[in-house]
């Protein structure tokens, strides 16, 4: 029986995967995951990390990272169902843009742990800022200014590194690091982020960041998956020695460490580069063509989408696992909107439900539904436009408010993705079926709902699998990769309703050019 480990570190939690593949035997067999603020409660984390006393401040202790590890690990190695000798490659995935700095000990902290000690507290004397900044940290509008300035402008940034430079990206981070405490940034060896540092542990090396991870830091040239010297410079003095190389994803990196094996009887497994969440999810929901696209319905909702070429229209654009490009195009007016409508009618989700269902196409009203500001498209001036319509009225404002959040994703995503076949929903509202059925209508084509709670985690298996046969000289295709684990369930499937997609195909160019109108002008209702 051949199995494959796959991790995800997500903010709050660490989950793991093991999955069989034998034939046409393909399983979960292994679903496992920690929570930090509940299993780990002696870091104090809420909600996986600890705010700090600056505003915007957010990290987390790394040492809970490695603690997660080890923990998990054990897990995996006492259950009785799984022969750990039969794990033939680890792959795994973390938060982006999260970064741990290691001093010039850490190589030899390594090679002294004790496999009969905890892992964790031995890691004490490594770390040169005990501190990790996180993807929430919103601390360095400065330095992003500052390198965006360097290196000629936002558009130049992400044109260079797939990103313009992004508060919570690991490049300004570092330089703010560097500004503020210069002692410990030169006293730092290796900045790593969480994947990398969580693949290096269990190698006990130093391990590579992949590309896709890569991409989160304002730091790589996109094109060529490499350190880009410009941007190095334009964030802080001697940072390339400081940064370890970039391998591809489907690498073997090293084998699990005698820690590990010592500690709890593993054999010396193939452990493949890390990378970040984002990227993993895609190989865990199946989007490994540019003809699906994954939409999230989050606190802000996202698109995903896989394409051979970097898309201009996109957010950020970062490196998939398969080697192409993974864009996302990010709308902060998500779920925060969408609940702040509900409760000024106050509706609950029921009745919300039932409005949606009332008169789809608002009888041709539109809103442009930037409740806050927005980044898709940019919009300084936040306030919803209402057209044809004002406050008073429930209905109008609840559907003018959904309808059109899902036309400005099905615009957007179109333009980043020239034909889209099924949509993948995934976040909280996608449990809502009649958000659903807006969505299916509007972007014309079947959605599927996807419980992808552990998807990275998934992904993270799967790439072991690719990897595993890619380095015994048999490669399978990401098609076969993904079948048998990918497929959504019929009973998630929610199918346009044809009379209504024409009749959203109209109101898509109406709301298109509304929202070229209105996009530079103050609100107006
Ligand atoms: C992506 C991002 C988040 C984290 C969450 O740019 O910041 O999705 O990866 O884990």
């Amino acid at each position: 029986m051949a199995l494959y480990l796959g991790l995800d570190c997500s903010t709050q939690s660490l989950t793991a995967i093991v999955i069989e593949i034998e034939g046409d035997t393909r399983r979960i067999v292994f679903n496992s995951s920690l929570n930090f603020d509940r299993d780990f409660s002696e870091y104090g984390t809420t909600g996986g990390v600890i705010r700090g006393t600056e505003d915007g401040e957010v990290y987390a202790p790394p040492a809970m990272w490695a603690d997660a590890l080890d923990r998990m690990l054990a897990r995996i190695a006492r259950k009785a169902e799984i022969d750990v000798e039969n794990i033939r490659a680890i792959a795994g995935s973390a938060q982006q843009h999260g970064s741990v700095y290691l001093n010039r000990r850490a190589a030899d902290v390594w090679r002294g742990v004790d496999p009969l000690q905890p892992l964790a507290p031995q890691l004490h004397g490594m770390f040169s800022r005990d501190r990790s900044p996180v993807w929430m940290d919103a601390t360095t509008a400065v330095q992003c200014r500052e390198i965006d300035a360097a290196l000629g402008g936002p558009d130049r940034t992400k044109a260079l590194t797939g990103s313009p430079a992004c508060e919570r990206f690991t490049g300004p981070q570092i330089r703010r690091f560097f500004q503020q405490q210069p002692d410990a940034y030169h006293a730092t060896a290796r900045v790593h982020l969480v994947s990398s540092f969580l693949a290096s542990l269990l190698t006990g090396g130093d391990a590579p960041i992949d590309p896709g991870d890569g991409s989160g830091m304002n730091l790589m040239d996109l094109a060529h998956n490499r350190w880009s010297p410009e941007a190095l410079d334009a964030t802080a003095p001697d940072l390339r020695r400081r940064l370890p190389p970039l391998a591809q994803t489907w690498e073997l990196v090293g084998r699990l460490a005698p820690y590990w094996q010592q500690r709890y009887t593993f054999p010396a497994t193939a452990v493949l580069a890390w990378t970040g969440d984002n990227p993993s999810s895609l190989i865990g929901t199946g989007v490994i063509h540019d003809r699906v696209v994954a939409v999230s319905l989050g606190t802000s909702d996202t698109v995903l989408a896989l394409t051979k070429e970097p898309a201009g229209q996109s957010s950020h654009v970062f490196r998939s696992p398969t080697g192409d490009f993974m864009n996302l195009v990010c709308f902060r007016n998500g779920s925060l909107a969408r609940e702040s409508m509900r409760m000024e009618y106050g509706l609950d989700w029921t009745a919300a439900s039932e409005l949606l269902r009332q008169s789809p196409g608002n009888d041709g009203w539109l809103m442009l539904p930037w409740l806050e500001i927005e980044s898709t498209p940019r919009i300084a001036h936040a306030g919803l436009r209402r057209f044809g319509f004002d406050r008073a009225d429930a209905g109008r404002n609840v559907r003018g408010l959904i309808e059109g959040q899902m036309m400005a994703i099905a615009n957007h995503a179109t333009a980043v993705s020239a034909r889209i076949d099924r949509v993948i929903a995934t976040g909280g509202a996608a449990v809502n079926r009649d958000i659903l059925q807006v969505m299916a209508n509007v972007f014309g084509v079947d959605v599927y709902r996807l419980d992808v709670e552990n998807s990275a985690a998934l992904g993270a298996a799967l790439r072991a699998y690719h990897a595993d046969r890619l380095a015994a000289g048999e490669p399978v295709s990401w098609k076969t990769v993904v079948s048998g684990f990918t497929e959504p369930q019929p009973g998630h499937r929610v199918a346009p309703n044809p009379k209504h997609v024409a009749m959203y195909a109209e109101l898509r160019r109406d709301y298109a050019i509304l929202e070229h109108l209105h996009k530079s002008r103050r609100p107006i209702c």
